[in-house]
């Protein structure tokens, strides 16, 4: 539960000393106000929340007020620091991909949550160990993290490693308080280590992790969750737009790469289709472009209206580079069609009917050509002409594109773009 007041609040019902009824602004007196009179704050097991973590008043919560006797205040100096920000299942550390993440529990409370408790199918139950010895059930000084799965994959959690002795793990579908079980354990892994795997996960699965310990055997120091795929790290996906959005045109939005794809390569090119929407469609047609390419993609420099980020050592598929290197395949000039749409009018993006770019192998560096390999990791851009009254007194680029050609023996892109299928 999360309460939502900030200050002074009055809260429904009956505070039961286990409920956090109160978010104090910091440490410091507060005044606050039981609901009912008959159970003014005297009481010294009153849970407060700081901020979001979760602390334990240990002195005598409130000197009642004979004109006002639900009220009082509460004294919070020196009694809350070292609070944990990640205490409460209302506001979990985010853990971002694979590996192992280190926690120290030390300042952490016992929430006795347990996501509803009953688990998903196949699951152990998330409360279950000590069952009928009261609060040996749940997890003792618990800390909360929310994981999101980066790929599809089957997946395992544990606290493989930690130096604290007797490990306990939940783990629950959602982000938040709302989450349910799961699937929880004590001791499955080496000795009184705990693990939990998540088999079948999809990429974008949210889980709620609540890692603590069995409270008979272990208080609190130093641990780590472990978060696993099994078979490997996440494939590196084909294509990944980045450095998105792109600056707007004077037309009042960005060119976006998107729906290029990557299909099987062939004895011409390289199966990279490059293709943009959300050109200046008001502009047409002084806005034409083409396509640029780096194998950096970490640059961020302000070019007229637009930002260059490949690298600065970028080539260019145009005009000047195809004559130059008598390679016609490496043009790819082109120019926003009424639909905002890059339409190639060097003959050089067949396969989507004349709109886009077919990738060639070769490459426009120079002075000597070099040549998409397997394996490359190559990044692109369109550069294009932005015009607001006076045609060419501008320019722009769009997102930028990262590709990733499948290794050799690697059995192929898998297709499909970020936009999904293949060229319309
Ligand atoms: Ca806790
Ligand atoms: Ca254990």
């Amino acid at each position: 539960m999360q309460p939502e007041c900030r200050g002074f609040r009055q809260i429904e019902g009956k505070p039961r000393p286990d409920e956090p009824i109160f978010l104090a602004p910091g440490i410091g007196a507060h005044r606050i106000r039981a609901p009912d009179p008959t159970h003014p704050f005297t009481d010294s097991g009153l849970k407060i929340l700081i901020g979001s973590s979760m602390c334990l008043l240990a002195a005598t919560a409130a000197n009642a007020s004979p004109l006002a006797p639900q009220e009082g205040t509460a004294a919070l100096g020196g009694l809350l620091g070292g609070g944990l920000s990640n205490d409460d299942c209302s506001s979990p550390t985010t853990l971002e991909g694979l590996g192992s993440f280190e926690w120290n529990n030390e300042s952490a409370t016992t929430s006795g949550f347990n996501g509803g408790s009953t688990p998903e199918a196949g699951g152990a139950p998330c409360y279950a160990f000590g069952a009928g010895t009261g609060s040996s059930q749940a997890i003792a000084y618990d800390q909360f993290f929310v994981w999101t799965a980066p790929c599809d994959g089957n997946f395992v959690i544990d606290t493989f490693d930690s130096s604290i002795v007797d490990t306990k793990l939940n783990v629950h579908r959602g982000t938040d308080c709302s989450a349910t079980c799961v699937e929880g354990d004590d001791d499955d892994g080496p000795g009184l280590l705990s693990v939990v795997p998540l088999p079948a996960t999809q990429a974008g699965d949210s889980y709620l992790i609540q890692v603590g310990v069995f409270a008979a055997n272990s208080t609190t120091g130093n641990g780590l969750l472990n978060i696993l795929r099994l078979g490997g790290p996440c494939p590196t996906p084909p294509l990944t737009i980045l450095c998105d959005p792109a600056n707007d045109h004077f037309g009042g939005t960005y060119v976006d790469l998107s729906p290029s794809t990557l299909g099987p390569p062939n004895f011409a090119t390289s199966g990279l289709h490059l293709a943009a929407t959300g050109g200046p469609i008001a502009l047409h047609p002084e806005t034409w472009g083409y396509f640029i390419t780096s194998l950096e993609g970490t640059g961020n420099t302000l070019i007229n209206r637009g930002i260059l980020c490949l690298g600065a050592s970028f080539a260019r598929y145009n005009h000047q580079v195809a004559t130059l290197r008598g390679l016609p395949q490496l043009n790819s000039v082109g120019r926003f069609d009424t639909n905002g749409e890059f339409q190639n009018f060097v003959g050089t993006g067949g396969s989507a009917g004349g709109f886009g770019f077919d990738v060639p192998f070769e490459m426009p560096f120079m002075p000597n050509g070099q040549t998409i390999l397997p394996g490359d990791t190559l990044f692109f851009q369109l550069w294009y002409r932005d015009v607001e009254s006076v045609p060419g007194d501008s320019s722009n680029f769009s997102n930028m594109l990262r590709v990733s050609f499948p290794p050799p023996g690697g059995g192929g892109p898998g297709g499909g773009g970020p936009g999904g299928g293949g060229p319309e």
